[in-house]
């Protein structure tokens, strides 16, 4: 197998060649958590280009790692450890079950459905639930909550399967898994033929609006292959007969889009309103990313003065979540054991392990309390609120902490 392969035109136009917008150099896989005592020399960097497409505007990165690799055997990512997320997922439910009809009849599918954090509020609600995931810990984990999970990728020839079995989904929700995807066509045309007739799609997705104007550069790493704003989603699902009849924009994740399809569907009054508003403030422009990539050298630059200022004043730091964004964040500011003793995380699929690249241990929350950093720096800075909460003892302590994006502070 390639250890990865370069585009040779847009993913969802086709159109070349395309616009570099951020070259990010060479990064780990931002999920790929090494094994502490293993060979670490052995440890394989990719390059990482984020581009658009002049032709149809899409923003997306020039390499694509295979899948298996990227979502294999000791994919760490478990959803259910962030309180606000599943908080985020229940309230996401109560808005499908008020808007469209559903009963112990239907059939609501999620793709990408991990631990099953968000079916399990339609199964408590009686609706059949249907998961697919490719990564194997996160589906073990959904079945022990009782959610049926498919532990596969979701492609056209499943989607054949799952209705020869009379198993067509009324609704089907996919989020954070869309940018997920390096072939975006092939995918959306597997959902299309899963729906059901009448049937609904709820997908959400990080805004590269919010990306863009944030400086969350972290967020770009090989398991994202896309950026979307409503005028690309719009345009991908257009050509799979699916229209775009709804957009909701949300805090969630940094700011994400949540955008609703239906066949022949009829868009509400902000779909216009939201393609309107990208066009007049130049999200299909090259011009509106030009900065970008001297903004986020900029970020990088102070990110890294402010850790250099605190330490020679004597002070330690440490770092909170091994998310896919910190590994980003550490690997492209260049920050490792010398300066950050550990990085904490809740999951405990992560802890004992070392970040990607850096090489910095994972650690639980507990170390907080018996080896307490002077500053520590939210990696999971999309959960900081929640994080800041938790850690209450913590900064009643004296302890400071430290967001990196859009510009570091020290709060
Ligand atoms: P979190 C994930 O990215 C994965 P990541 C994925 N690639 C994706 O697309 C985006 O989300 C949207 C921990 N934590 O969610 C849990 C605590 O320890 O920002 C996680 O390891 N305590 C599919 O990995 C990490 O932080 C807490 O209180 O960048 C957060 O990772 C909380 C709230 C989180 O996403």
């Amino acid at each position: 197998m390639l250890e990865y392969e370069v585009i040779p035109g847009c993913r969802s136009c086709g159109a070349a060649p395309l616009e570099t917008v951020l070259s990010m150099g060479e990064m780990p896989l931002s999920d790929g958590l090494v094994r502490p005592g293993g060979d670490l020399s052995s440890e394989q960097m990719y390059p990482l280009t984020l581009v658009r497409c002049p032709q149809c505007s899409l923003v997306q990165i020039l390499e694509t790692v295979p899948p298996e690799t990227l979502f294999g055997k000791d994919y760490p990512y478990y959803s259910s450890f962030s309180d606000v997320l599943v908080d985020h997922a229940r309230r996401n439910v109560e808005t499908i079950l008020d808007r469209y009809p559903l009963t112990d009849e239907s059939l609501v599918v999620e793709l990408a459905s991990n631990d099953g954090y968000l079916l399990q509020w339609f199964a408590k609600e009686r609706i059949p639930v249907l998961g697919i995931d490719p990564a194997p810990g996160p589906a073990r984990a959904a079945e022990e909550r009782g959610i049926p999970t498919i532990c596969d990728f979701f492609t056209p020839e499943l989607a054949d399967r799952l209705v020869s079995e009379g198993r067509q989904a009324d609704v089907i929700v996919g989020n954070n898994v869309l940018a997920h995807v390096p072939d975006q066509n092939r995918f959306v045309a597997g959902i299309e033929r899963l729906l059901a007739p009448g049937g609904t799609v709820v997908m959400e997705f990080p805004y590269v609006r919010d990306l863009i104007e944030h400086r969350e550069f972290d967020t770009i790493y090989h398991e994202h292959h896309c950026y979307f704003s409503v005028t690309s989603v719009k345009n991908l699902f257009a050509r799979q007969g699916l229209d775009l009849v709804r957009v909701e924009h949300l805090p969630i994740h940094g700011g994400s889009l949540r955008a609703t399809f239906q066949r022949e569907g009829r868009p509400a009054p902000e779909v216009d309103e939201y393609l309107r508003q990208e066009e007049a403030y130049g999200l299909n422009d090259a011009d509106f990313y030009a900065d970008f990539a001297e903004a986020v050298n900029e970020t990088r630059v102070r990110l890294v003065e402010l850790i250099d200022q605190v330490m020679k004043d004597g002070s330690t730091v440490a770092a909170y979540g091994a998310a896919a964004k910190g590994a980003i964040m550490l690997n492209y500011c260049k920050i490792g054991v010398e300066r950050l003793a550990y990085v904490v995380d809740r999951n405990i699929h992560k802890q004992g392990w070392l970040m990607p690249g850096v090489h910095i241990p994972i650690v639980g929350p507990d170390r907080l309390a018996t080896d307490p950093p002077d500053y520590l720096l939210i990696l999971a800075w999309n959960f900081k609120d929640e994080i800041m909460r938790q850690q209450s003892a913590y900064s009643a302590g004296g302890g400071r902490f430290v967001v990196p994006v859009p510009e570091p502070v020290v709060l």
